[in-house]
């Protein structure tokens, strides 16, 4: 709390311009990331939003999660878009005609009444579940908010660990960059080469008409989210486990990557859903003790100790990604993390490819010293406020107070002066993209709390 105060702006203003914006996005069901962007309900933000939301309203902060949830498909995949049916069609792309969740995702188990799109994004759902919980566990229990919601989280879990094992190493992959949530990461430019991308003019980027171009991912990049997303849905959105066919991991098409954020985060969700069981009357014993294996298979695939931090796997490669990118640092996170990886990665973070405390005022996306660093485009390098609270986090799971509480004084800062933007300049603090963007805004009421 003394960081804020140190900041020219007071306390509570701040708190209450946060509330603010996340007023402004709620739709009476769940939250927009941000208004003209994104108009939809989109899966790891409503996690985050749930996450702050709890400390303005508990009652809100589950109904997001429940809404969320709520469009979950019957192979337990949650989808990484929910759309709302009374915005236009051409507001954003792809949209439901692009996706036809209703029809070309029926074997997969698609909501008939709900129309969402077909991949996934990273499950920080149980781990917002347990936080929007303990918030409020009066509250909690009088709606019976874990009971209705513990069986969806743990099929969604379960899809993840069978479905999406395509490496067979116990891992989650995932089949589209977005579903990693870091859409133009530099760590997916070579698998995604192999990628024929979609006519130009076979689309229209909605996007553009509310970014700048140059903070956005390219045409060309679209071109193959395009043909990738599109290929998943005219195979019916069925996945292929190793173990499954003997063979599916293996093709040498198509786009698998294991992510190491996209796996801590799991595994974060797992350890929350063991206490989210213990509280429903199990030992949970079981889930922590799995949550703990995963740590393991983490850091047996995709740990690189020579240069202190994890990588992305590309399984039809067969190899680690040597893209310095945030994403490897995010595995902070997690407790059963051995004692040296955590310090190495602590020092990591610190060094000069991340900058923390010294170049740069919060953690780059993307490695500053790395050929593609770009500070203003996208997930390239600019710095975003999920995944540095995801780290102020890990800093405090593993004792380094001081640090965390001097990460956390540069966001609130930030997400201050920058009108809560959606991505910032990593050296200056300076906004890009979206303002008045739900993440900022609920972890800023997070962090305040
Ligand atoms: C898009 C909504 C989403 C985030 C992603 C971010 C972006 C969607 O916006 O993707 O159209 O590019 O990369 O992480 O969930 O905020």
């Amino acid at each position: 709390k003394a960081a804020v105060r140190e900041t020219a702006r007071p306390a509570g203003s701040l708190h209450l311009r946060a509330a603010e914006v996340l007023e402004g996005n709620w739709t009476g069901t769940s939250t927009v990331p941000s208004r003209g962007l994104y108009p939809h309900q989109w899966s790891w933000d409503s996690a985050f939003i749930a996450i702050g939301l709890r400390h303005l309203s508990p009652l809100r902060a589950q109904t997001e999660l429940e809404t969320l949830l709520g469009a979950q498909w019957g192979d337990g995949r949650v989808p990484h878009i929910v759309f709302n049916p009374s915005v236009p069609l051409d507001a954003y792309f792809p949209s439901p005609d692009f996706w036809r969740s209703s029809t070309a995702g029926r074997s997969a188990g698609a909501p008939r009444t709900v129309q969402t799109s077909g991949i996934v994004q990273p499950p920080v759902h149980a781990l917002a579940a347990w936080l929007v919980h303990v918030a409020d566990p009066g509250l909690s229990r009088a709606r019976s908010f874990l009971p209705r919601i513990y069986p969806r989280l743990a099929a969604w879990h379960r899809y993840l660990l069978h479905r999406r094992d395509l490496g067979g190493g116990g891992l989650a992959s995932v089949v589209h960059p977005w579903e990693q949530g870091m859409d133009n990461a530099p760590s997916w430019d070579a698998p995604l080469a192999r990628v024929a991308p979609a006519p130009a003019r076979s689309f229209r980027r909605a996007d553009l008409d509310h970014g700048a171009a140059e903070d956005r991912p390219t045409d060309l990049d679209y071109g193959r989210y395009v043909r990738l997303a599109a290929d998943y849905r005219d195979g019916g959105y069925a996945d292929h486990p190793t173990g499954a066919t003997g063979s599916g991991g293996r093709r040498a098409d198509g786009f698998a990557v294991e992510d190491p954020a996209f796996n801590a985060l799991l595994i974060a969700s797992e350890h929350a859903l063991a206490r989210i069981a213990r509280e429903l009357g199990a030992t949970g014993t079981a889930r922590h003790a799995r949550a703990e294996r995963l740590t393991a298979a983490l850091v047996d695939r995709l740990w690189d100790p020579a240069e202190g931090m994890f990588f992305c796997r590309d399984l039809r490669a067969d190899g680690l990604i040597p893209e310095r990118g945030v994403s490897g640092l995010v595995p902070l996170l997690l407790p059963a993390l051995p004692r040296g990886t955590a310090d190495t990665l602590v020092a990591t973070l610190h060094g000069p490819h991340f900058g923390l405390a010294g170049a740069t005022r919060l953690v780059p996306s993307y490695d500053l010293a790395g050929h593609a660093f770009d500070p203003h485009r996208y997930w390239r390098g600019p710095a975003w406020f999920n995944t540095n609270w995801l780290l102020e986090r890990g800093l405090r799971v593993h004792g380094e107070h001081a640090r965390a509480q001097g990460l956390r004084g540069a966001l609130l800062e930030t997400a201050d002066t920058s009108g809560f933007a959606e991505y910032v300049d990593p050296y200056t603090g300076e906004a890009c993209g979206a303002l008045g963007f739900s993440w900022t805004a609920a972890l800023t009421l997070d962090l305040l709390h």
